[in-house]
């Protein structure tokens, strides 16, 4: 494993799909973390998605002001697992970080991640469903998305038989040297969850930190309840054939 030095770069990949009355908030956020005297060197990449709305134009005048943001565009929208794909393909920092562009976890607390990957883990997640967390913002119309994906994170956890609280938490870091040895196929929103499937079961070493999940304040969900359950039905019979096979090998090995 490869050494992480105290002031290593930061890329924060941060996929956007019609966001863009949250925009000003976010980059003036990020405008202060970057230049907090912080551990870290920040650097934030945007992928926007094929967003109709402002959202790649207010990204593009925001990387003329500030050369620390850099913007990607898929010409169409892919899905948030298409916009990671596309970023994490363009980071050369050493630690990488993902975050919801909504600012329901707050970028303020991305150093608290990253400082655990240079304290040897490959994954740090924030953790709404951690034992040890206050409860999650609950407001109008979000009661199902945060029902599905504390039940999502139940049953994988279940699953894969190992201490994760929360599978479905796109406020992460990782090593980049493990994320880039893995792969994953989903182009949706149950990437997040396949990331973290899939790290688990390369014996990658996760950390988590409780963190409560804020309200949305500006925009709308871009979850389909409906799509995703569907997602995590596929990803769950993925990760039962690929334990039910290891497992076999493990019988027929002793
Ligand atoms: N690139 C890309 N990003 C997306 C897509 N869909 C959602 N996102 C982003 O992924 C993050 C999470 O999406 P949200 O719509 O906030 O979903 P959620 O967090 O489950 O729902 P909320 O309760 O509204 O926060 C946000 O930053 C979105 O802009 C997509 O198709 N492509
Ligand atoms: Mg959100």
């Amino acid at each position: 494993m490869t050494d992480i030095g105290h002031k290593a770069p930061v890329t924060v990949v941060i996929p956007c799909f019609n966001e863009q009355d949250g925009l000003p908030m976010l980059l003036e956020r990020l405008r202060r973390m970057h230049q907090a005297p912080a551990t870290h060197d920040w650097h934030f990449l945007f992928v926007d998605d094929g967003s109709s709305d402002d959202t790649f134009r207010i990204l593009l005048q925001a990387t003329r002001d500030e050369s620390w943001i850099e913007v990607l565009r898929h010409p169409q929208n892919m899905g948030l697992g298409a916009a990671l794909r596309t970023g994490f393909a363009h980071v050369r920092s050493p630690i990488v970080c993902t975050m919801d562009s909504d600012c329901t976890y707050p970028p303020e607390r991305l150093p608290e991640l990253a400082t655990l990957i240079r304290r040897g883990a490959d994954v740090a997640t924030a953790s709404p469903w951690h034992p040890d967390n206050e409860d999650s913002e609950d407001s109008e119309g979000t009661t199902l998305r945060l029902t599905l994906s504390r039940s999502a994170s139940l049953v994988y956890r279940a699953m894969i038989g190992q201490e994760v609280h929360t599978f479905t938490c796109l406020q992460r870091a990782y090593r980049l040297e493990s994320l880039h040895a893995l792969s994953f196929r989903a182009d949706g929103f149950s990437a997040v969850a396949e990331i973290m499937l899939r790290s688990l079961m390369a014996g990658h070493k996760i950390a988590e930190v409780p963190m409560p999940l804020e309200a949305r304040r500006f925009g709308e969900s871009k979850l389909r309840v409906g799509d995703a359950i569907m997602a995590h039905m596929g990803l769950l019979t993925l990760t039962a054939a690929t334990v039910s096979f290891r497992q076999l090998i493990r019988m027929l090995g002793r």
